[in-house]
């Protein structure tokens, strides 16, 4: 493809915080991606801009898109990618480094141009089984529905510490689950007596982790739905310590597994997102080992503890820390990364998680990354329209496949 012009601007995201847009313009059309962003961010993952802010990192790349305009790409895979990336890591090796937000952004207006190119919706350009002319296995949403954490602000002076208490159906079809999500959400909030939301339009309120988890358990048996949390334990882990605030409780590395054991078996949890702080390995096998003890089929996810980067994907595996990963493009900044953690995760048997980000924006490219990969769950809010229009990409394309062949 042959690059005409590529602009790019600070716009706000759904938290109105400033993010990156690219705008990319091939004699197929114009493209635009713009990248998400983390609160609860892993220790590990890459810088999201260059170490002086977003503005300069947006001047550096508007430096770098003068290399690459006018010149012919070809882009007919995730990695056909490396001679963008090329370009990318000599002008950073000269003048520093531009963002794992921006790389984001500009790949993923690679992958839509490229995709358009060759007369492929952006899912079926990454999608090996849509080469062959199989349609792709669709994945299941995850939605949250009630918020604690670092997302949610105080009701009453509390909050429950549990970042996310979440929905997952298990439907025949993606449009149907969502409803279901959609009808158990407005449910829960009328049991919560609450009209207040998060960052991600999940439900504020000032109950405990258990509370919320009994008012979770009578919604999804209403609907029929699994349960899950994002205990996301390392925003409130602190030197050998978790320090509960709703109940004021302190547990320590041992007391916090067995917690989530019991928590898991009490509310026959089937999703624990982070459950341990991100550096303890150790500590998530504990939990995985007594979920198998117990015969539950709870998928132990790792999100902070492995952020989309294939050194820590493989000791997770080795330490028999998780069954299950968050794949967050942009904690890696790096499509081609993330396809070798998607090969990884394939050959190994671990379910994948797409997920946006807590701050978002109308980009619904994740929605095409999650099909095209083999996604077996998309995660995302399950109100408000950067969220909806992920979940409705994922819809469409479930449309488009069930009026084919
Ligand atoms: C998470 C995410 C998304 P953030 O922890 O899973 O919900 O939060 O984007 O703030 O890292
Ligand atoms: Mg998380």
């Amino acid at each position: 493809m042959f690059i005409q012009e590529v602009n790019s601007k600070i716009i706000s995201d759904s938290r109105r915080e400033k993010t990156i847009q690219v705008e990319l313009k091939t004699y197929e059309g114009k493209f635009i991606s713009s990248a998400p962003s983390g609160k609860s961010r892993g220790e590990n993952e890459v810088d999201p801009y260059n170490e002086r802010g977003i503005e300069i990192s947006l001047k550096m790349f508007q430096f770098f898109c003068k290399k690459i305009i006018h010149k012919n790409f070809i882009v007919k895979k995730v990695d056909d990618l490396k001679e963008l990336v090329e370009e990318v890591k000599r002008f950073e090796t000269e003048y520093g480094r531009l963002g794992g937000n921006v790389t984001y952004a500009l790949e993923t207006v690679f992958l839509k141009a490229g995709a358009a190119e060759n007369n492929k919706q952006l899912w079926e350009l990454i999608n090996d089984d849509a080469n062959k002319g199989l349609k792709p296995r669709l994945p299941m949403p995850i939605g949250n529905c009630i918020g604690g954490g670092l997302h949610s602000k105080l009701v009453k002076g509390k909050r429950p510490d549990f970042q996310e208490f979440l929905l997952i159906p298990r439907e025949k079809t993606f449009s149907r689950a969502v409803t279901l999500n959609i009808r158990a959400y407005d449910q829960a909030k009328r049991l919560l007596k609450t009209s207040k939301r998060n960052d991600e339009g999940a439900w504020r309120t000032n109950k405990t982790n258990e509370e919320v988890l009994d008012i979770l358990r009578k919604v999804a048996t209403q609907y029929n739905l699994e349960i899950g949390i994002d205990v996301a334990a390392s925003t409130f882990y602190e030197k050998g310590y978790y320090n509960y605030k709703n109940k004021e409780l302190i547990r320590d590395k041992v007391d916090q597994a067995d917690y989530m054991e019991r928590l898991a078996k009490k509310f026959n949890i089937f999703y624990v997102e982070d459950p341990m702080q991100e550096e303890d390995f150790g500590g998530f096998k504990e939990v995985l080992n007594a979920i198998s003890k117990n015969k539950m089929k709870t998928l132990i996810v790792g999100d902070d503890l492995t952020t989309t980067n294939i050194k820590y994907l493989r000791r997770a595996l080795e330490s028999k820390a998780i069954n299950a990963i968050i794949i967050k493009p942009n904690q890696i900044g790096s499509m081609i990364e993330v396809k070798r953690v998607v090969e990884f995760c394939k050959k190994n048997n671990l379910q994948m998680i797409f997920s946006h980000r807590s701050g978002e924006t109308m980009d619904d490219a994740i929605a095409d990354y999650c099909v095209g990969f083999g996604g077996h769950f998309i995660k995302t809010g399950i109100f408000g329209r950067e969220r909806l229009i992920k979940l409705k990409r994922v819809m469409d394309i479930e449309k488009n496949l069930l009026g084919r062949k």
